[in-house]
């Protein structure tokens, strides 16, 4: 149960969920034992108030992550994660759910991470961040 929160921790509150592990009021798992969806309650009266949904692939790796952020039976966003041979994952973001990707969270060689945007706008975004984090 432990590692399992832990799993569903690093899975679901990368995406600026705020709450704590409280806020998740039921998952369940397919017959290989990975998380395939889970509910979080984020105002505590024991009613869901949003869900995310699972895929994996044959390794087990997370593949794709669905948000259904109001409950309502509509994924409202969507995280693709793409690998490549050395098994660095890449982060493809469909923020509102209309099959495009808007922005891409990828970790360099170096093993930082940084967001670029459909039309590669790496940089900008970097200096926006820097701007936020280093500027008074
Ligand atoms: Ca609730
Ligand atoms: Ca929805
Ligand atoms: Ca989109």
């Amino acid at each position: 149960m432990e590692n399992e929160v832990k799993v569903l921790e690093g899975l679901i509150f990368d995406e600026n969920c705020d709450g704590s592990l409280d806020n998740i009021v039921d998952y369940s798992k397919d017959e290989l034992g990975n998380i395939i969806s889970a509910s979080l309650d984020f105002d505590g009266d024991g009613v869901a108030d949003s869900k995310v949904y699972f895929e994996y692939d044959e390794q087990g790796r997370i593949v794709q992550k669905s948000m259904d952020k109001d409950s309502d039976g509509k994924i409202d966003s969507v995280a693709y994660y793409k690998y490549d041979d050395a098994g660095n994952v890449s982060i493809h973001y469909d923020d509102n759910a209309d099959g495009k990707v808007d922005y891409i969270e990828t970790t360099d060689e170096n093993g930082e991470t940084y967001i670029k945007d459909v039309r590669d706008r790496k940089q900008k975004i970097m200096e926006t961040i820097k701007d936020v984090f280093f500027s008074k």
